[in-house]
């Protein structure tokens, strides 16, 4: 899980004690890869299983995803549970060097809705080598999808190889673009030396309900499924 050693209680800033309580999964990956969509079907399925879910985006000018988000939940999850950060400068740096407009955006959402206790934070308009600031995920899911071709995961870059979790979403375009599944999964699973690979269709639901087993329970280093 995470490759480092960090006390998550010394996030600084007068809102990191309420957002520790919090399991945070971190969803990256290249712009168009999918992590709205997945994020969109994983929110039900959290919910079926009793968590109390909330949802941060992050756009570099816009509101685009967090209204993406409202409107396909629509009935599902209440529009106030979802936000969009506007970071103005890089999302990028948003979410690895300088969290600090997530964190509030988070103690926010915390204010609003006490009983949270599951954060998705979607990071937008990334590219192979984001990470998450660990103060913001608990874990990271990075989000490749079969469209940017099937040579992708030999790329590496640590969104690929480090991540909690890889993603391989729109396994229903395979075979239009030419990506080899298999090859895909092969080498996903070598260049992350064991860590979990799941293959999805973020639209149809297949493999959703097994990232969420994996971000709910498949977690070893940090014990947070409460
Ligand atoms: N066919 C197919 N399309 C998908 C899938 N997941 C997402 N999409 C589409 O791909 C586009 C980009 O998805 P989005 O979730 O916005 O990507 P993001 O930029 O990573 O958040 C949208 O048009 C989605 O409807 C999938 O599994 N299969
Ligand atoms: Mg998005």
């Amino acid at each position: 899980m995470h490759q480092h050693h960090h006390p998550h209680t010394t996030v600084s800033g007068p809102t990191g004690t309420a957002l520790d309580h919090v399991f945070k999964i971190g969803v990256g990956g290249p712009v168009g890869s999918g992590k709205t969509a997945l994020i969109e079907a994983l929110v039900p399925i959290l919910l079926e299983r009793g968590r109390d879910v909330a949802v941060i985006t992050n756009d570099i000018y816009t509101q685009e995803d967090a209204e993406h988000v409202r409107r396909t939940l629509d009935g599902v999850l209440d529009p106030a549970r979802v936000v969009g950060v506007e970071t103005g400068s890089c999302p990028h740096t948003a979410v690895r060097d300088d969290p600090t407009m997530n964190l509030a955006a988070g103690a926010e959402l915390l204010e609003r809705f006490p009983d949270i206790d599951t954060l998705l934070y979607e990071s937008g308009g990334d590219n192979l080598t984001l990470t998450f600031s660990p103060a913001l995920a608990d874990v990271y899911v990075f989000v490749l999808d079969t469209g940017e071709g099937d040579k992708m995961p030999r790329k590496r870059g640590p969104g690929i190889t480090d991540s909690d979790l890889l993603v391989i979403n729109k396994i229903d375009i395979a075979p239009y673009v030419r990506a080899d599944l298999e090859v895909m999964a092969r080498d996903a699973d070598r260049v992350r030396q064991g860590r979990p690979v799941i293959l999805t269709d973020s639209l149809k639901g297949t493999g959703v309900p097994e990232v969420a087993d994996f971000v709910l329970s498949g977690r070893p280093a940090c014990s947070p499924a409460r």
